[in-house]
């Protein structure tokens, strides 16, 4: 018997027992962060189950529908939002949420609050969602630095003051990327235990991939760099094999599998929209924190993407992100343009 082996299989390092390993090396730490992410895991292991559920629902009528009782039933990303909003606030943890479901910011009730601000989309890939295509949530965590209330200029701040990010995918196996600024780690949802527990540990993006991931129906509208980028990947003149197209649709997955086999995401700027569409504090973000913390690079176009401060809670960027390489290359296309 391979008694090694086994130790490894019943050695479970579920997601909490691995942030309180890390608590457990500052001293000073009170378990605050520990709890804000067990509550952000009840919120998407609550997604999760909905959106196992949604084709089903449909089918018999649940979703988005009037159900028996005549009461309009609340729409997935709807409902996701508010089972995390509230999570959130009663997790006693929070003082400022931003959701890209909420218009303005909440801001928690003084007798609820908590040292951290949570930026979030609690169900990103929406256009997906309907066909059973993969859609996650993304998150990103900021810490208070005083105590009077809180405004949005507690999270209109840069994105390498993220305390932690991440993302969860709902996909073939529902699956939590989750940094606290010290690497990578992933954690797969055993859904009989009901756990996320530790299957990619540090994770490290390729160095260089030969995937790239792009809107390619948007291309009449590129700027110079992107369409010259684009180009090589497909005509390379070095030699090198041309690059394979991958393109979900839904930022968590092609995200997903850019950082575990490499390469580069694209949502760059085009003519129709001038600063891209992803929304820099809950998608760029949380993503770029990820990216970097595995090795690789996220870039807007013009600058490193956590160093952008951004003027309003939903602004948007262009962003290009991944392996370190592929990036180096794009931010070159647009140096030579000056
Ligand atoms: P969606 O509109 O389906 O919600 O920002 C949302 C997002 O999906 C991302 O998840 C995804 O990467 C991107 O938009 C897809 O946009 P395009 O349909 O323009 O390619």
């Amino acid at each position: 018997m391979d008694h090694e082996a086994d130790a490894y299989r019943t050695d479970l390092m579920t997601i909490t027992r691995f942030v309180l390993n890390e608590q457990s090396k500052y001293p000073e730490s009170r378990g605050d962060f520990t709890i804000l992410l067990s509550n952000i895991v009840l919120g998407c292991k609550f997604v999760c189950s909905a959106v196992n559920k949604a084709g089903l629902a449909k089918l018999i009528g649940l979703a988005g529908e009037t159900n028996i009782q005549g009461e309009e039933q609340k729409k997935l990303d709807v409902l996701s939002n508010d089972v995390f909003v509230k999570a959130l606030v009663s997790s006693g943890r929070t003082s400022v949420l931003v959701s890209e479901e909420d218009e303005e910011a909440t801001f928690v009730e003084s007798s609820k609050r908590g040292k951290y601000c949570v930026v979030f989309d609690p169900l990103d890939g929406s256009s997906n969602i309907d066909c059973g295509v993969s859609i996650g949530t993304i998150f990103g965590i900021y810490t208070m630095t005083h105590n009077d209330d809180p405004t949005t200029e507690d999270v209109l701040k840069p994105g390498n003051e993220m305390v932690a990010a991440g993302y969860c995918m709902y996909g073939s196996s529902c699956m939590l990327v989750l940094s606290t600024g010290t690497g990578v780690n992933g954690f797969t949802l055993d859904p009989s235990l009901g756990e996320f527990i530790l299957t990619h540990p540090d994770i490290k993006i390729p160095k260089k991939g030969n995937i790239y991931s792009v809107n390619e129906g948007n291309a009449q509208n590129w700027d110079g760099p992107t369409t010259k980028y684009v180009e090589k990947c497909k005509f390379p003149k070095d030699g090198s094999p041309a690059k394979s197209l991958r393109y979900v649709g839904s930022m968590v997955a092609d995200v997903h599998r850019t950082l575990l086999y490499g390469g580069i995401f694209l949502y760059p700027a085009d003519k129709k929209s001038p600063n891209g569409k992803l929304r820099v504090l809950y998608e760029v973000f949380p993503m770029s924190f990820l990216m970097e913390q595995a090795g690789g690079q996220a870039f807007t176009g013009k600058k490193r993407a956590l160093d952008l401060v951004p003027e309003k809670i939903h602004e948007r960027s262009p962003i290009f992100l991944g392996s370190y390489d592929d990036v180096e290359e794009i931010k070159a296309l647009y140096a030579a343009e000056g």
